[in-house]
């Protein structure tokens, strides 16, 4: 009897998606981050402010992942930037296909910088590429110390690590020292940015770093 495992084939389908996502993404000149947390870490928010700071410097592009609404995509829009929602029906991941389909009703040759909100989740995107130059992980100061030894994997694949909620720290129980022991075991090499969407903190750190990726990847 033959035995298919469907896991592995469905990595494998999508592993040749993203490769040929990160193709166009190479010819297109764009740099690409797929931005992941659980839900309501901050990630809608950090990418209004985002917009904000670098709106004026670069052309962006946003694609929305969501599990059946376009509230976030609507947020974006208010801000002027050119957006795709995707629609997951209850899948709690984005994948290189809806990415590719959705990828192709944006200005693709007229991009510096697209950025893929994903489904608020921290296991399923993690198993995904999308085609990304990078990922970029939102943890708050809300959920807890215990989240990056729980899901070690997402955190491990970063290459950016964004704290947020730093205004609320003084109301929570969330130790920095341990967060920062944590990450270093996992991804050492994760740049580490402490924000706040709300009040602005450390922004101004992490827009200026981006900009500095996407004239890394495309300098003009
Ligand atoms: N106090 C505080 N609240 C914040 C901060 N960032 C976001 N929020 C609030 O947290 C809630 C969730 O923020 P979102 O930006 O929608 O979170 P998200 O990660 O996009 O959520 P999903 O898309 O549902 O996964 C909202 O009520 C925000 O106003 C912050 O830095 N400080
Ligand atoms: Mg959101």
């Amino acid at each position: 009897m033959v035995q298919v495992n469907m896991e592995t084939h469905l990595l494998g389908a999508n592993e040749l998606l993203a490769r040929r996502n990160r193709q166009l993404f190479k010819d297109h000149k764009v740099l690409v981050i797929n931005l992941m947390s659980s839900p309501g870490s901050g990630k809608t928010t950090i990418l209004e402010r985002t917009i904000e700071a670098l709106g004026g410097q670069l052309r962006l592009g946003v694609i929305e992942g969501d599990l059946y609404t376009d509230q976030d995509a609507q947020r974006i829009e208010k801000k002027g930037v050119k957006v795709i929602q995707i629609n997951t029906e209850g899948a709690c991941h984005l994948d290189a296909a809806m990415v590719g389909k959705a990828y192709g009703q944006l200005p693709t040759d007229k991009m510096d910088l697209m950025v893929i909100e994903n489904v608020g989740n921290l296991v399923c995107p993690a198993e995904f590429d999308l085609g990304e130059d990078f990922t970029a992980v939102v943890i708050s100061t809300t959920e807890g110390n215990d989240k990056l030894r729980k899901y070690p994997l997402i955190f491990r694949q970063a290459k950016a690590v964004l704290l947020n909620k730093m205004d609320l720290l003084p109301y929570t129980d969330f130790n920095l020292e341990r967060f920062k022991n944590d990450l270093d075991q996992i991804n050492p090499s994760a740049t580490v940015f402490m924000v706040s969407g709300r009040t602005g903190e450390g922004i101004e750190n992490w827009t200026r770093w981006v900009f500095e990726e996407v004239k890394r990847k495309n300098p003009f």
